[in-house]
């Protein structure tokens, strides 16, 4: 079926008004389908939608889901809506088929897609490759899981465009035809086991990235992570592997201190691992996992090179926001399962201490106490997890509980000394005390900046 003949003329459903389903309701819209938008917050949560909508004559409701949506032709569910919703079980009870936005999105995609997916580390590569791509003089579009719907801006890539597109578990669940030319899992660690019944179902559905694809589409795999190599995911593509180790039958490999390519006609040095400006052996894996997808388009040394000395890493990843008084203060804030948080602790040198807690997705903490071992010096722990974490590592280092984030800041700095970084880095979801991620992270660097402007034991801090 052409992507006319599966959108022009259609009833479709669509659930949520956030940022996805309203990318969808209007892709649908332009292509000619008949979108209606659905979606359990109150009208008054959704003006701006509301007003959106209304100018284009999209049909909505608001306040729950009714049975309308039961009269589509298909639906397009938004990321954040579990499968467990009511409406979701009756629009499948129905036989009526549901979609995700990157599912829908790829029916109009014309370039050629490279799909990011993992527990950890997706938005650092799939910026990287961005920038990659767009050095290298490719017509690049960066969307998805990202923060920007794939819906929003498939209907300007070109054929010979590339779409490198963020996907998260969440829009994999629903995918029927997704086929990215390249398809790259980075790694995989237990996470969302709030919404997933264990870390078998979360890992096969981040391996449905591949299951579309065929022997001319490539899988770009990490060949140092256990669960990926355990598992040996099926696919009929080609594989590809990346690794931080010193192995030729990687795409992207570490011999001493350099990060090699293996072009068509042999392998290349990129770069000298210190000279990669993101910290840590974690993106030293998105590096070689990016140098990996590069050398399958043929990009040249240099221009991975450039790109890879100059890339400074997204915000609220290991972001360092300055310095109080000689403490260092790093924002991590994207850090929101425990693997991410073990990898901080590993990406830094100084004792630290760490700021940790949110909601909880599932996971045990214990890691923590294994990489934080010599180099943690206090934790505090904010929010619902805050018992569960103090169980984990209460044995291990000194624990204190705080009400807010900007408590947690001040008390972590009444134990630091000179020479020691304050560390937020979660390991948990921000829905209990913020509206996402983005937003603990500013609150951090606020609450550093107000140390900065502010006093300590009555002196003044010097900066
Ligand atoms: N809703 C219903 N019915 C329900 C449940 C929810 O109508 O039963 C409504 C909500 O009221 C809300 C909308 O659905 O209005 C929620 O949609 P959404 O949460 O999917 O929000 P979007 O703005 O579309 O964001 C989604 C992704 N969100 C999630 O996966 C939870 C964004 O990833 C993504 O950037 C965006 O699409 C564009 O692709 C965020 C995320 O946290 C950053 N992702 C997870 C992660 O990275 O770990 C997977
Ligand atoms: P994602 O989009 O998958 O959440 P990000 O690039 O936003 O990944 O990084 C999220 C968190 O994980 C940050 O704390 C970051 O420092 C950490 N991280 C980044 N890359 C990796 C990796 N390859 N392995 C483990 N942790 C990583």
């Amino acid at each position: 079926m052409t992507v006319e003949e599966r959108i022009k003329n259609r009833k479709i459903g669509i659930i949520g008004m956030a940022r996805s389903g309203m990318a969808a309701a209007f892709l649908a819209d332009q292509m000619g389908g008949k979108p209606f938008v659905s979606d359990t917050k109150a009208a008054e949560h959704l003006s701006g939608e509301l007003e959106r909508l209304r100018k284009n004559s999209i049909p909505f409701e608001t306040g729950g889901h009714t049975d309308r949506l039961l009269q589509c032709d298909y639906v397009v569910i938004s990321p954040g809506v579990p499968l467990s919703a009511g409406i979701v079980e009756k629009v499948r009870a129905k036989g009526i088929p549901i979609f995700s936005e990157i599912e829908f999105a790829s029916w109009a995609c014309r370039g050629r897609i490279i799909g990011v997916t993992g527990s950890n580390g997706k938005t650092t590569t799939t910026t990287l490759l961005g920038h990659i791509f767009s050095a290298a003089g490719f017509d690049t579009f960066v969307c998805g899981n990202i923060g920007f719907p794939f819906a929003e801006i498939v209907a300007k890539i070109p054929e010979e465009g590339i779409a490198v597109v963020e996907v998260s578990n969440f829009q994999l669940e629903t995918i029927a035809d997704f086929r990215p030319a390249v398809a790259v899992i980075l790694n995989l660690t237990p996470d969302h086991l709030d919404r997933h019944a264990s870390f078998e179902e979360y890992k096969n559905i981040k391996y449905r990235i591949t299951e579309n694809q065929g022997p001319d589409e490539r899988l770009v795999v990490n060949l140092d992570d256990p669960e990926i190599v355990a598992d040996n995911v099926a696919s009929r593509a080609s594989r590809v592997y990346f690794t931080a180790a010193d192995r030729n039958d990687a795409a992207a490999f570490v011999r001493g201190d350099t990060l090699w390519g293996k072009y068509a006609n042999g392998s290349v040095p990129i770069i000298d691992c210190r000279r990669i400006l993101i910290p840590g052996p974690h993106n030293l894996q998105n590096a070689a996992a990016a140098v990996a997808v590069a050398v399958q388009f043929d990009i040249r040394p240099e221009v991975l090179k450039g790109v890879l000395e100059a890339f400074p890493g997204v915000e609220h990843r290991l972001e360092k926001v300055g310095k109080v008084a000689g403490i260092d203060f790093v924002n991590d804030s994207k850090a929101t399962n425990v693997d991410s948080v073990c990898y901080a602790l590993r990406s830094i040198d100084t004792p630290i201490h760490l700021i940790a807690g949110g909601r909880d997705k599932g996971s045990p903490y214990e890691p923590i106490a294994k990489w934080g071992k010599g180099k943690i010096k206090s934790v505090v722990v904010i929010g619902e997890a805050g018992d569960k974490i103090f169980h984990a590592l209460g044995q291990s280092f000194p624990v204190q509980f705080a009400d807010s984030l900007e408590e947690a800041v001040r008390k972590s700095f009444e134990a630091a000394f000179p020479g020691e970084t304050v560390l937020l880095s979660p390991g948990c979801a921000s829905f209990d005390m913020f509206e996402n991620f983005e937003q603990r992270g500013k609150v951090f660097k606020d609450a550093v900046a107000n140390l900065r402007n502010g006093k300590r034991n009555n002196e003044t801090i010097s900066n």
